[in-house]
């Protein structure tokens, strides 16, 4: 049995490499219910609103949704919250049984805000929520959302609603030959054992006697067309077979942004920032799966889904968050296409000229359940996103600096050699990982002895140079009678199950494996206890954790992953929660790492599968890339489009996950590498070794260089990351972002703003000398290149020369970065250096920026532990002043030096002003040739208020 599984996965991955095994995954025309949305015919809505069963609260507005062809009535809400959002909910008045309403995507329930009726007709209702508005329109239906007095966001406009109401099965189908249809066959022949164990089964009971029990005539419903598509009440690709019990229950509906140039979002795909046409190709995919060697430019599904889309154009920025769980396809159509759409055009917004995207909207399962995002300003619109899914909280430090991993290292000599050679080739490193092999058999939470005999002596080691440990445990169970998780699991039913309440069986790595059904509370509970250190032996605080393969990855399952019929706890379906199994799964390691420290060490997962609100547990990765400079290119787009979508925590696998990097390549993803958020180098078990000292001099010393800029940029990532917490906004940004009417720049996705303070273009072609960079600010905003301190920006488009040392990174003026310039190495020997402050004057000679500190681990920050400096430049005189006074912490780091970029003329001195020093004099050294004024030594702590007078 072993062997044949071994075998079987071997074959799955022979017979997959090479390119992405584009049969294994499906088309919209093979999914049927894709299939049946995109079919609806353009403008012929069958859905009335009927505004006479009107009804009202505070914040809603319930109201009746008639469709015409079927007779099915839905219940509408339409729900003002706070911070310039909408919601709308639509739902069957009378469902069969209840449809999936997703859970833990929202992080609480949304504040609610009120709603004024301001005028009702025969034919609409317009309702407002402070300075915006929105028109419910009767028939046909329709919804206009208005912000400020501008149409933004159109809804049933092209009349593509589908909700296909649930519905009893017309009658048995004759089972097709050659489909051996699995889950039915054990239905007949085994007797269904655990039925009585579980909630979750005498609910799916209750949902099936609700559909034998109710009396329906389906001649009331003359149909909506589903019953005719053959796959409305089971499906089949390739070998598998669906048994669809519930039968067509898809929903769908169209967005139209009236002013918008571009749609951005809906990660994660391999694909540009802005999002493209899908009227010649298929739509873009959300659903989480496990695709193996993915390529780029493609709408296919990757690991994780986050269903929020943005709408920007010069006017104004907006944006809708689907909240649907189910798989979901989103078809997208520009005004910039053709002339196809202009009709639509001339619908919405009633002139020819405007830009206009077209979004359609279409998922497998659930309710509809809208967000409208009202902007205006981009910023807003993100941060009104984190208003609703939540942000991330503060990174430990380490997490934020530079992590080595590969699959895998062999033993843990192996390990103690790559943190020794780090220190000798002085190179900082603050994390080292370990892939599936550190297992005994691949049984999470055990270790394999022999190569790991003495984890905690390993531990140990690392930690007392400052570093830490990332360990691997993926959600798939090794089904082995002598592992102890296996048989609590089995004992306890708490697995996933098939329909007649057997446990669910896949391959995965450990060969025949079941998996912990995560939507179970008991079984997070259980689950939570494993990483006890008591429990987990071999880990001490200082070990974190890596969720992999958790979209499921299932090898011999539809489309490698779990079937859609298999039942979760609370009676629902796989296919209801698919996309949230991953934030399920990291939500319960959050929770035990949070649990295993007592509630005062901040924990790091890293997470492969992802939903909307992932980020308030888990860091993401982009998954298995490619040592290509393709993959390196998409290694930009694909976080900016994960951090305008609330996961700023994101980083790419450096170097490249298969095949082996050459040096150049090598190089130009370190240099790419340290300005995303979450920076590690990872490796396929194939693959050469590539640690820096593993290439020549030349590229370890780059190398090197590329490391000491990450580090030296510590702590302006830290306070990133600290207002991205505070107030949503995202760590990288378009340059859209912070430039909204600079149309030039919307379609750019290899140049990243980090912050709003530095700008970065990654240079991914090989052997190139110059690069084109787009400068925002339309000639008015400086940029100075980071090292020479260069000034450009006078154009908006400048090819910049460049060698092998760097990529162009520039500081905007006006702004104030904070550094430490003494990189040792790790972060924590980094915790208590002094600061550096990088201040470039604009032309009125001002200058802003913001410094966050804290332990850099805990959660005392929660209790008003740290330090928020606010730092001006102005007229003259730095000041630091605390942003938060009531908060404090005690800090031993203290003020080094400041460079003032762009000084004024003259400067001979200077003075420091503070309640711990007085007054003293500071000495000034005006460099010519970088323009570049320094403060040697204030020597202020950095918990002091103080002012720094430049004097002439
Ligand atoms: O655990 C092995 C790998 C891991 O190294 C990689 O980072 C994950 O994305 N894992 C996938 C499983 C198999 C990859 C072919």
């Amino acid at each position: 049995m072993a062997l044949y599984l071994r075998l079987g996965i071997i074959i799955f991955f022979v017979s997959m490499v090479g390119s992405v095994p584009r049969e294994n995954f499906k088309t919209c025309e093979q999914s049927s219910f894709c299939r049946r949305c995109r079919k609806v015919e353009h403008g012929k809505t069958a859905y009335n609103l009927l505004l006479n069963t009107t009804t009202q609260n505070d914040s809603t507005l319930y109201v009746e949704l008639y469709n015409k062809d079927t007779g099915v009535y839905y219940n509408v809400e339409f729900t003002a919250l706070k911070h310039d959002l909408f919601r709308l909910h639509i739902n069957e008045k009378s469902p069969l049984y209840p449809r999936y309403e997703v859970e833990y995507a929202l992080q609480d329930h949304p504040q609610v805000s009120q709603l004024i009726v301001v005028e009702k007709t025969a034919t609409y209702i317009s309702v407002a929520n402070g300075k915006n508005k929105a028109i419910l329109y009767a028939s046909p239906f329709k919804i206009d959302v208005y912000s400020g007095n501008q149409l933004v966001i159109s809804t049933n406009a092209r009349g593509l609603m589908r909700f296909e109401h649930l519905r009893h099965k017309p009658e048995p189908k004759p089972e097709q030959p050659g489909h051996a249809d699995q889950s039915e066959q054990t239905d007949q022949s085994e007797p269904a054992e655990q039925l009585d164990q579980q909630d979750q089964t005498v609910q799916q009971d209750q949902k099936n006697e609700k559909i034998e029990n109710v009396e329906l005539n389906d001649s009331e419903f003359p149909g909506d067309g589903a019953e005719n598509d053959p796959g409305a009440w089971e499906e089949n690709f390739k070998n598998h077979h669906d048994a669809k019990p519930y039968g067509p229950e898809a929903i769908a509906l169209d967005f139209s942004f009236p002013g918008a140039e571009h749609v951005y979002g809906i990660p994660e795909h391999a694909d540009s920032f802005a999002l493209k046409s899908t009227k010649q190709s298929e739509p873009y995919r959300l659903y989480n799966l496990d695709v193996f060697e993915y390529e780029i430019n493609e709408r296919m599904s990757l690991y994780g889904a986050v269903p929020v889309l943005y709408a920007h154009g010069k006017k104004a920025t907006s944006g809708i968050f689907w909240h649907n769980a189910a798989e979901t396809w989103i078809d997208i159509v520009s005004s910039a296409d053709n002339n196809v759409v202009q009709s639509i055009v001339n619908f919405v917004s009633g002139t020819a000229k405007k830009p206009q995207v077209d979004t359609h909207f279409m998922s497998e399962s659930g309710v509809i359940d809208v967000f409208f995002l009202l902007g205006p300003q981009p910023m807003d619109t993100f941060q009104q996103y984190a208003q609703i899914t939540g942000s991330a909280h503060l990174p430990p430090i380490f997490s934020l600096a530079y992590h080595q991993s590969r699959w895998n290292y062999n033993d843990q000599e192996d390990v103690q050699q790559i943190s020794d050679n780090y220190d000798k080739y002085d190179l900082p490193l603050d994390v080292i990982w370990l892939d599936i092999e550190y297992t005994d058999g691949k049984k999470y939470f055990t270790w394999d002895e022999r190569k790991f005999p003495n984890p905690l002596d390993m531990v140990r080691n690392l930690t007392s140079k400052g570093r830490k440990l990332v360990v691997i445990i993926d959600p798939h169970i090794k089904r082995d009678s002598n592992y102890f998780l296996h048989n609590d699991a089995t004992d306890n039913g708490y697995y996933v199950k098939h329909r007649d309440g057997k446990d669910y069986e896949g391959w995965c790595w450990p060969g025949a494996s079941s998996y912990l059904d995560f939507f179970d509370p008991t079984v997070r509970k259980y689950y939570m206890g494993l990483y006890d250190l008591s429990k987990f032996k071999g880990t001490t605080s200082d070990v974190h954790i890596w969720n992999d393969m958790n979209e499921p990855s299932v090898f011999n399952g539809p489309e490698v992953t779990m079937p859609k019929d298999l039942v979760h706890y609370g009676g629902w379906e796989h296919r209801d929660v698919h996309n949230i199994n991953g934030l399920v799964y990291t939500m319960a390691t959050y929770d035990a790492l949070f649990m295993r420290s007592g509630g005062t060490l901040r924990p790091f997962i890293l997470s492969r599968s992802f939903f909307a609100g992932s980020q308030r547990f888990a860091a993401v990765w982009t998954g298995d890339n490619a040592a290509d400079w393709e993959h390196l290119r998409i290694s930009f787009p694909m976080c900016l489009s994960l951090s305008i979508s609330g996961i700023s925590f994101c980083g790419a696998d450096v170097g490249g996950f298969f095949k082996n990097p050459e040096s150049e390549l090598f190089i130009r993803w370190y240099q790419a590498g340290i300005w995303l958020p979450f920076f590690r180098q990872h490796s396929h078990i194939e693959t050469k070794r590539r640690e820096p000292w593993t290439f020549n001099n030349d590229v370890l010393n780059i190398v090197r260089e590329s490391l000491r800029l990450r580090y030296s940029f510590l702590p302006y990532w830290y306070t990133l990351f600290r207002e991205h917490e505070v107030n949503g906004s995202p760590v990288l940004r378009p340059i859209w972002a912070h430039y909204p009417t600079e149309s030039e720049s919307f379609a750019i996705d290899d140049q990243i703003l980090v912050g709003d303070a530095i700008l970065v273009k990654s240079v991914y072609q090989q052997s190139i000398t110059e690069v084109p960079v787009y400068f925002p600010g339309e000639g008015k905003v400086a940029w100075y290149e980071i090292e020479t301190m260069e000034k450009y920006g006078a154009a908006s488009l400048v090819q910049i020369p460049v060698t092998l040392h760097k990529i162009p990174v520039f500081q905007r003026e006006g702004s104030i970065v904070p550094r430490k310039m003494r990189v040792r190495r790790s972060s924590v020997a980094m915790k208590n250096d002094p600061y550096t402050l990088v201040v470039i004057a604009n032309q009125q000679g001002l200058a802003m920026g913001n410094l966050y500190i804290d332990d850099e681990a805990s959660f005392e920050y929660r209790h008003g532990k740290y330090l928020y400096l606010r730092l001006l430049f102005k007229n003259n005189k730095l000041t630091s002043t605390m942003l938060q006074k009531l908060a404090n912490y005690n800090t031993r780091s203290w003020l080094e030096r400041v460079n003032i970029v762009n000084p004024p003329k003259g400067i001979t001195k200077a003075t420091i002003y503070s309640k711990a020093l007085g007054k003293a004099d500071l000495e000034v050294k005006y460099n010519p040739s970088n323009n570049v004024l320094t403060i040697r030594k204030p020597g202020i702590n950095m918990g002091e208020e103080w002012i720094i007078d430049l004097i002439a």
